[in-house]
């Protein structure tokens, strides 16, 4: 309980506050975890703007014992005084709807516009939320509680030298689900944040049961970034890295080619992930195809007949991160999600910096720029081979099919409809059988995957075509494979990888979603790959018998049948019978498929390199973090089983 005395004043329902309350989602998308953490993004994002604009070069972030978060920076300071209301500045700051950006002179505002949604959201979101101030010479606090439906009174703490500010709120419980914070997406999200900021230091702390910290400083800003995206590759050039002004707008970027076929482009504005691109991201790109063009042609790698290098292959193999800072008033984020830019200056803008800065590269580097032009005119060439293969394959799908089935342990099923059909990854003939006999013959086929899979983390598209298992999946969704694939064509619109729910699963299932990632993606941003849930335990009391599929499940049930019951341990999904794995698992009605979903770029980049290393608990973690928890669609219920 707040520790501060309200005098009856301040009981004032806040009618703006309580719509906040009353529609959370429309504030902050959703009361889930990630509505949970756009707490911390709003609260961190006011700090950010404060260094942002050059006041303070550090932000400290702590997940305090309690279960509250304090965000704390070093600028100047809120304002303390009061505000012609009659309230006091601080007060109108987390009481009043956008109130916030009116006390800020800041000319540029880290995220304005996209959520920027104003301390006053936190405020009514929290249990409970304190404040304090360090002016250079005392130390204000001022509390508020119950969703700002209570405010305390301006407390003075004791002198002190320092300045900045602090915020430290509890989530409310009747709002969230869910309120505890995730210390791994806080790291990750600061670390983006340190890079975009260079020079800015960034703490995390943990204080719970784990007790964890972290701490991020660039001073080489973007060109760290790209640096730590290719930790794992081998470059084919240096990073190269530059910034510049144009109409008010600063534009910051660096790139690196590797030897790689995938194009990573991660684009922000105002220090905002930006996953759909916009105006920006276009700019740079126009500008790296037309240099690159002018360069091969200047120097004869294309001749006058040869038709210009397509885009998509000039940046195969590129790593690249652009941050245009765009003034609070030029500022639009566009479409469905506000992740894309929409000011349509910053195109011009970021093309003009980045032709100079390439041609000049380019110019200088003149051995580099050769092996860079000749890899995409291959890359070209390559795709081109690509496409045309898939053609003459595709004409001949349906006429010829049993020559087009690689393998013979595809068990297939019989509809015609590749947008109702699954196919079932199967670690393992024994299961494989009772997958088979087990299944719904109509909509589900099975591939059988004997023994280990390829890890695929450093391989090439020519290596992955040469392994039988990879093969034979590629062939079975027939569906193209790296820039070529398109997942409308697949064969089966599911995709699910069913394991035996033990270390060697995990580890088949890793090899299997590094596989999917690097020469599918397109397959699993179109949200068509699954894992399969099979049960850990069954218990049987008297007629009874109960599947379970966590330890937390196992706990609950225990509790709940007291005694007179036995567990079995499923080892693996070929103590299952025909019946049992149905039911359990592969039942649309009945079982529980998880999603892959990759939410971020960056992230899962990071994350694979993680996974395919050796330890065993990293792995358990990715896939517990990054395959989100989606119940199925409803389609297959209806149809498959009718
Ligand atoms: C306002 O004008 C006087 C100088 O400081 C300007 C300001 O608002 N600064 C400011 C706000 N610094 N830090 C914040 C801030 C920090 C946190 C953690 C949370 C919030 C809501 C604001």
């Amino acid at each position: 309980m707040p520790t501060t005395n309200y005098d009856e004043n301040s009981i004032v329902i806040l009618e703006g506050l309580d719509a906040v309350r009353k529609r959370p989602g429309m504030y902050i998308g959703s009361t889930d975890r990630r509505g949970l953490h756009h707490l911390v993004w709003e609260i961190m994002d006011n700090a950010i703007d404060e260094a942002l604009n050059g006041y303070g070069n550090q932000i400290d972030i702590t997940l305090n014992a309690d279960g509250s978060c304090t965000i704390r920076d070093y600028g100047r300071g809120m304002p303390t005084g009061m505000h012609k209301s009659g309230k006091s500045a601080l007060e109108v700051i987390f009481t009043v709807l956008h109130a916030g950006g009116k006390f800020t002179d800041s000319t540029y505002k880290a995220s304005g516009g996209l959520h920027g949604v104003g301390a006053s959201v936190v405020n009514a979101l929290s249990k409970r939320l304190v404040v304090k101030v360090w002016d250079g010479k005392v130390i204000h606090e001022l509390e508020f509680s119950q969703g700002g439906r209570h405010t305390g009174k301006m407390k003075t703490l004791g002198k002190t030298n320092q300045t900045g500010s602090s915020v430290t709120f509890w989530p409310d419980p009747e709002i969230f689900k869910d309120t505890t914070f995730s210390y791994s997406t806080i790291k990750e999200r600061v670390q983006e944040d340190a890079f975009l900021l260079k020079g800015l230091k960034i703490c995390v702390e943990d204080k719970r049961q784990n007790p964890k910290r972290d701490e991020f400083m660039y001073e080489d800003g973007l060109k760290a970034f790209v640096e730590e995206l290719n930790t794992d590759h081998d470059a084919l050039t240096p990073v190269v890295s530059f910034e510049g002004e144009n109409q008010g707008m600063k534009i910051q970027v660096a790139f690196q080619y590797c030897d790689t076929y995938q194009e990573n482009i991660l684009s922000f504005a105002n220090m905002v992930r930006t996953r759909d691109g916009g105006s920006h991201e276009t700019g740079a790109k126009q500008a790296i195809t037309k240099m690159m063009n002018e360069y091969a042609r200047k120097n004869n790698f294309l001749k006058e007949k040869d038709k210009s290098m397509d885009g998509a292959d000039i940046r195969e193999g590129l790593t690249m991160v652009l941050h245009v800072t765009v003034p609070e008033n030029l500022l639009q984020f566009e479409g469905q999600t506000k992740e894309k830019l929409g000011t349509p200056q910053a195109k011009n803008a970021v093309d003009a910096i980045v032709c100079e800065h390439v041609r000049y590269f380019l110019e200088e580097n003149k051995d580099l720029s050769e092996n860079l032009i000749r890899k995409m005119i291959k890359a070209g060439q390559a795709r081109q081979a690509a496409r045309e293969a898939r053609e003459k394959a595709r004409k001949g799908k349906g006429k010829n099919k049993s020559e087009r089935i690689i393998s013979g342990k595809l068990v297939h099923a019989q509809s015609k409809d590749a947008t109702k059909k699954e196919l079932y990854l199967v670690e393992g003939d024994s299961a494989g059988g009772s997958a088979k006999q087990g299944r719904d013959s109509k909509y589900q086929a099975i591939l059988p995957l004997r023994g280990k899979v390829l890890n695929t983390e450093h391989c090439t598209l020519e290596q992955v075509e040469k392994n039988e298992e990879l093969n034979t999946i590629i062939h079975t969704l027939d569906c193209g494979i790296g820039q070529s694939m398109d997942p409308k064509d697949s064969n089966y619109h599911k995709v699910i990888i069913m394991t035996d729910a033990d270390d060697d699963g995990a580890h088949i299932q890793n090899l299997l979603l590094t596989f999917f990632y690097r020469f599918m993606r397109p397959l699993i941003d179109a949200g068509m790959l699954y894992i399969a849930m099979p049960p850990l335990f069954r218990i049987e009391k008297g007629n009874q018998e109960y599947y379970v599929y966590s330890n937390d499940e196992l706990t609950q049930l225990k509790a709940q049948l007291k005694s007179g019951y036995t567990i079995s341990r499923y080892k693996g999904l070929g103590e299952m019978n025909a019946n049992q794995l149905w039911e359990t698992t592969m039942n649309p009605e009945t079982r529980t498929l998880l999603r892959v979903t990759l939410d971020d770029g960056r992230l899962a980049e990071k994350r694979i390199t993680e996974l395919m290393g050796e330890k065993a608990e990293l792995r358990r973690n990715w896939i517990e973090e990054n395959v989100v928890f989606t119940l199925e669609d409803d389609f297959i219920k209806e149809e498959s089983h009718g």
